[in-house]
């Protein structure tokens, strides 16, 4: 989409440049030519075009259509994250503060989520920031292709520590991240497992 861009604000340039050549009125007939097919053809042809690439891209990038094999619940709180990793159930099974476990690879579903005041989700390694309501459940989908050190932050002003609302993110093998959930694991009543 970049090049798309770039190629066409280097069309607009030129024809400004042609324009401003002195002596080289056109003639009136050609001038419609160029505003019918530069103003109203190319645009429609081109933006239709990017349209299409874009929703494609957006749609491998956002994992539509594609079952998320992990689901986790994000609580935003003044001014803490909690992640809950659920089963296919629902139900909570491991759970951490402030430090997110992702498995290498693989597409995981977010349901963000607050309890308080309005905070945003944003890991910027990975994708866009999604806005934690209360009273509401916002849906991501994010996956991390490589195991670097990354980390995650409130981006919505949220209160006097909201500079401070960071998390760690770990990205771990499938076998790692088994473990680590067992580490983390909670019990049926919430409590913590150890
Ligand atoms: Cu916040």
């Amino acid at each position: 989409m970049f090049g798309a861009g770039s190629a066409a604000w280097a069309m607009v340039v030129v024809l400004a440049l042609l324009a401003m050549r002195p002596g080289r009125a056109l003639t009136p007939r050609a001038g419609t030519q160029l505003i019918v097919g530069g103003g109203v053809v190319l645009p429609t042809v081109l933006l239709a075009a990017l349209l299409v690439y874009g929703t494609l891209a957006s749609d491998r990038v956002t994992g539509r259509g594609e079952d998320a094999a992990h689901v986790v619940r994000v609580t935003a709180r003044q001014w803490h994250w909690e992640f809950e990793y659920l089963d296919r159930d629902g139900i909570a099974r491991a759970a951490s503060v402030d430090r997110l476990a992702l498995p290498l690879g693989e597409m995981v579903e977010f349901h963000i989520e607050s309890i308080d005041v309005i905070h945003s989700f944003w890991i910027p390694r990975l994708g866009g920031k999604v806005d934690a309501i209360p009273g509401r459940t916002n849906l991501l989908r994010l996956r991390a292709d490589r195991a670097v050190p990354m980390r995650g932050q409130c981006a919505e002003f949220c209160g006097l520590e909201h500079a401070r609302m960071a998390f760690r993110v770990d990205v771990l093998d499938a076998r790692a991240y088994r473990a680590w959930l067992r580490e983390n694991a909670v019990a049926a009543d919430g409590g913590a497992a150890r």
